[in-house]
């Protein structure tokens, strides 16, 4: 059996969307809430057949990559998040690991497939907040403003479907929702054909946005910006596109959106300021259970007493 393991958030859906558009092929979802990046440990060694695995970072895989690999079970691996040290060197393994922040997982898909499903690869691109990039493939690929400006309205929702503590915390389970989008060769056809999926992705986000907006600071200076938000549903969805949005909004400056979690801490999304967007890795790495890119990082459990440590972290990074 081969199992095809993604990032459940647009990049990594939409990466395997266009792969198994090229390549059609019978296999076993593994997939999860974008925090999950341990995912290829769920594999079970004896029935892999062959792996693909997107946009979860090398460093939460190698082990079970190595494991699959002393199996000799085939592993394609692409993915733009620091690997954290040396890939492996084997006849199995084919990787495409690139890390400038220039490029995504899906954008790496689009260039191995000779550019066969751009319009997945910038909607995912705009998921993952890539905009200028994600603009300057639409026009390479001949795409309108006005059908560029609908592939950003969609990443950003593929995006934030991906954001929960767990599952069941979202609209649709990734693997559910990449078994709709991979139903139709552009994203255009989907938003045309399964309206029903799209209007409930897309009305779930603006409700969520709505709220996220009226959050009031919690520290905020010129160059950086702090948001904290309750312990609920539409709170953790809402995260990380929130501080995408006040990133765009404010390009000069760094932004933090901590959300309170069920089990009394706190979960942070760190986004570097756009105009030069490095630190954000830094930082995160700064506390045990962070990690990320250098534009956009987090930390997935931070005690409540370590917030204001936190906040003068940030200001080392970015302030003046
Ligand atoms: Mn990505």
């Amino acid at each position: 059996m081969h199992f095809d393991i993604f990032n459940g958030d647009a990049d990594g859906l939409c990466a395997l969307v266009q792969l198994r558009l090229a390549e059609p092929k019978d296999s076993t979802l593994i997939t999860g809430v974008k925090r999950d990046l341990a995912l290829v440990q769920q594999v079970p060694l004896r029935e892999a057949s062959g792996v693909t695995v997107l946009d979860v970072n090398f460093a939460s895989n190698r082990d079970a990559v190595q494991a699959l690999l002393a199996q000799d079970v085939p592993v394609f691996y692409v993915d733009h998040h620091n690997p954290g040290g040396d890939l492996p060197v084997h006849p199995q393994f084919q990787a495409i690991i690139e890390t400038e922040a220039t490029v995504c997982t899906s954008l790496l898909v689009d260039r191995h497939l000779g550019g066969r499903y751009p319009g997945w690869a910038v909607a995912a691109a705009f998921g993952d907040n890539m905009r200028a990039v994600a603009l300057a493939r639409g026009q390479q690929a001949g795409f309108s403003e006005a059908y560029s400006a609908q592939l950003e309205s969609l990443g950003v929702c593929l995006n934030y479907n991906g954001y929960g503590a767990s599952v069941e915390d979202l609209h649709f389970h990734p693997a559910d929702l990449y078994r709709r989008l991979v139903a139709f060769e552009s994203p255009s056809a989907f938003m045309t054909e399964d309206r029903d999926t799209w209007e409930h992705l897309a009305e779930g986000y603006q409700q969520d946005m709505t709220r996220g907006r009226e959050a009031a600071p919690y520290y905020q200076d010129e160059r950086v910006s702090v948001i904290c938000l309750p312990n609920a549903a539409w709170a953790r969805r809402v995260s990380g596109v929130l501080g995408n949005e006040l990133a765009n909004a404010a390009p000069g400056r760094a932004h933090a959106v901590v959300t309170h979690t069920p089990g009394g801490d706190l979960a942070v999304s760190i986004r570097a300021p756009l105009e030069k967007p490095e630190g954000a890795d830094v930082l995160a790495k700064r506390f045990p259970t962070g990690g990320g890119r250098k534009g956009a990082a987090g930390v997935n459990v931070l005690p409540v007493a370590q917030l204001d440590a936190f906040v003068a972290a940030m200001r080392e990074v970015w302030g003046f």
